[in-house]
């Protein structure tokens, strides 16, 4: 997978990137990582790439000719039209499942806006996805971009160790992932669950869908519309109606859970 960004910060985004996991797989090959600068494609000759959004309002706005500059010198070095990524608040919300499917891409271009925004000409012309990663405001698509890098590149062959591998976590089966313990079996008091020491294969597995089955509850009930119940989830999750329960559910989450049930 090679990724390219247009941004006014690339230094913000290779140190990012080049760090941890990710930065590893760089080093490794199984991923590249091209910054452009938009600043190096002014093209009034003081390095300015904003001016004043016609109509007014307050900030600035990143005009069309150095972006597009800055796109069609890279598309030029990389002889290829790849997808190009307009990061913004406007755009469809970030999913795993997009993730998933921007990791079959071989190569995708991220544009990273600023201030108020890019003109809207040059997104017309070259932008040919438009994402945010969640209902709140940043100020600018770096952040964005790595979030959307990172989570892509964890689906790209040899990025991730046979440890590391992502087969059992959060949203693979559209449930929450179950906690983790390690050493020591007691922490200041606190006990690892009886069921993680037993040994017991099956009996580790069932708790793990449960803890999985009672955080999805808890957190993002509606995951659990989507997810795929079978029998022992929805015994599971009828037993937490029950009387004298002590993980004691919300009013809420118990009314839920009757809904969710009754279908
Ligand atoms: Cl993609 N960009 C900015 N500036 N803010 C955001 C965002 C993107 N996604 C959520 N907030």
């Amino acid at each position: 997978m090679n990724y390219y960004v247009l941004t006014l910060f690339p230094e913000m985004i290779e140190n990012g990137m080049n760090t941890s996991i990710v930065g590893r797989a760089i080093a490794k090959g199984y991923l590249s990582l091209t910054t452009v600068n938009i600043r190096d494609y002014s093209v009034t000759g003081n390095g300015r790439i904003d001016d004043y959004p016609y109509g007014g309002g307050a900030g600035m706005v990143m005009q069309a000719e150095p972006v597009c500059r800055a796109y069609e010198d890279l598309i030029g070095r990389i002889g290829k039209r790849p997808r190009v990524v307009y990061l913004t608040p406007q755009g469809r919300v970030f999913s795993q499942q997009m993730a998933r499917e921007l990791a079959r891409e071989e190569d995708l271009i991220f544009l990273c806006g600023h201030y108020e925004g890019v003109d809207e000409r040059v997104l017309e012309e070259i932008a040919t996805d438009f994402v945010s990663i969640g209902d709140y405001v940043l100020t600018g698509g770096e952040l964005p971009a790595m979030v959307m890098m990172d989570s892509v590149a964890r689906m790209v062959p040899g990025v991730l160790s046979n440890q590391e591998s992502g087969q059992n976590e959060s949203f693979q089966d559209g449930l929450l992932e179950y906690p983790q313990y390690s050493r020591p079996e007691e922490w200041r008091g606190k006990l690892v669950p009886q069921v993680l020491l037993s040994g017991h294969h099956g009996n580790v597995d069932r708790w793990r869908r449960d803890q999985s089955l009672l955080r999805t509850l808890r957190s993002r009930p509606e995951l659990l519309e989507r997810a795929a119940l079978d029998k022992k989830d929805r015994k599971y999750l009828q037993s937490l109606l029950e009387e004298g329960q002590e993980t004691a559910l919300t009013d809420d989450e118990k009314s839920f859970l009757a809904k969710l049930l009754a279908i």
